[in-house]
């Protein structure tokens, strides 16, 4: 060995001593397997967000409901409107967000309360600012999306959309079949049978009974559970099945604290007794809120970003290329004029677009097709 040569391996050992063992080791092992982790320590510290909107006739409970839910005050400063107010009152969407966070994981919800329909004279309709909210959001995002800067869009889509329905008739009103499939085809609707305190155990079991036969006999698509993988634990599988002939919730919400078996609980206090709303044999209250919480936040997500936005994105891009191609058509009667040569970033830019319009009328053609081979 030459002096060169024994001079580069000593430096190599003084400077870096490690490397070779790690390069050796780097042969077996590339180190993607760390990727899971690396995703989820990503999305602690980033956090997750999800957006709950509530809908239904007024007074059934919906603010209440998702008061208790996230056992945050969401409405401490709300002022209680007197009877005369309520009638005036005009349909208007809140929106509130609560940060919570739970051993380090940090969870951005935002609840889109609306204020119920019923209280005008003409209800014809009345899920049009629903039908409109909902809408805006997706334009919002496929606007963002479809910008320059995709970076850091904010997502204010809505990911389920709670539906209450009245304990004291016989199942769906036609105004309820109406606004739940003015929905279906935009968010993940999930009944529940509000105030299932005025009901008896049979009454609530007679009642979700009929809600499922109305809602499968009136076609309503409301959000379905996935299915459970056969691989799953048996535990996790009685779950599911629990969960799934659980529906409609029954659910009962209140903003007080009582005092039940010498412990203090949310609850509501009659003359005849207290109703615990985290007690599973009072409601399904826990139920709904592990489903929402722990078990189907991510599906709730993935259907409304690969079903909902994506209905509603093939339906912007097809209104898009027939403007487009109804342009292409009518004759310019303007004399063509030579344009002003465009600056190097204007050019950038237009190409950046033309790209973007290709790859939405390449998606377009996909998705065309494979329609029309579903339907063959
Ligand atoms: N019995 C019973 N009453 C309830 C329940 N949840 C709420 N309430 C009561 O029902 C009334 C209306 O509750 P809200 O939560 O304001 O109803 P809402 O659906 O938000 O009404 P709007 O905002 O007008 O659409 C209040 O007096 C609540 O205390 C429940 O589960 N059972
Ligand atoms: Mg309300």
């Amino acid at each position: 060995m030459d002096t060169m040569m024994l001079q580069e391996k000593l430096v190599e050992k003084l400077l870096c001593p490690r490397t070779r063992t790690t390069r050796q080791k780097d042969k077996q092992y590339v180190g993607f397997a760390t990727l899971p982790n690396q995703v989820h320590r990503k999305s602690v510290k980033k956090g997750f967000d999800f957006t709950l909107m509530v809908a239904g006739e007024s007074g059934l409970g919906k603010s209440t409901l998702v008061n208790s839910l996230f056992l945050t005050d969401l409405y401490k400063d709300r002022k209680l409107l007197n009877a005369e107010e309520r009638i005036n009152q005009t349909v208007e969407i809140t929106k509130h967000t609560v940060d919570i966070e739970e051993k380090g994981v940090k969870l951005k919800l935002t609840i889109v309360d609306t204020p119920g329909f019923g209280d005008a004279v003409n209800n014809n309709e009345c899920w049009k600012p629903i039908t409109d909210y909902i809408d805006q959001q997706f334009e919002q995002y496929f606007r963002d999306e479809s910008g320059l800067n995709r970076k850091n869009i904010l997502d204010n889509r809505v990911h389920c959309c709670l539906y209450f329905i009245p304990p004291f008739g016989h199942g769906l009103r036609p105004v309820d079949v109406e606004f739940m499939k003015a929905l279906h085809e935009k968010v993940n609707i999930i009944p529940l049978i509000s105030k299932a305190d005025c009901l008896t155990p049979n009454e609530v079991k007679k009642l979700k009974d009929r809600v499922r036969d109305e809602i499968e006999r009136f076609g309503i698509k409301v959000y379905q559970f996935p299915e459970c993988d056969s691989d799953e634990e048996e535990e996790f599988k009685q779950m599911d099945k629990e969960l799934k002939e659980c529906t409609p919730f029954a659910v009962i919400g209140s903003n007080t604290v009582v005092e039940a078996r010498g412990q203090r609980v949310r609850g509501r206090l009659y003359p005849w007794g207290i109703v615990e709303v985290e007690n599973q044999s009072h409601c399904d209250f826990v139920k709904l809120r592990n489903m929402l919480i722990r078990s189907h936040m991510h599906d709730l997500k993935d259907v409304t970003c690969d079903v909902h936005y994506e209905n509603y994105r093939a339906h912007c891009i097809q209104e898009m290329t027939s403007k487009l191609a109804q342009d292409n058509r009518t004759d310019s009667p303007l004399p063509i004029l030579p344009l002003p040569t465009p600056d190097v970033e204007t050019e950038r830019l237009i190409k950046m677009k033309d790209e973007e319009l290709k790859r939405m009328q390449e998606m377009l053609e996909k998705m065309q097709q494979q329609m029309h081979e579903k339907d063959q």
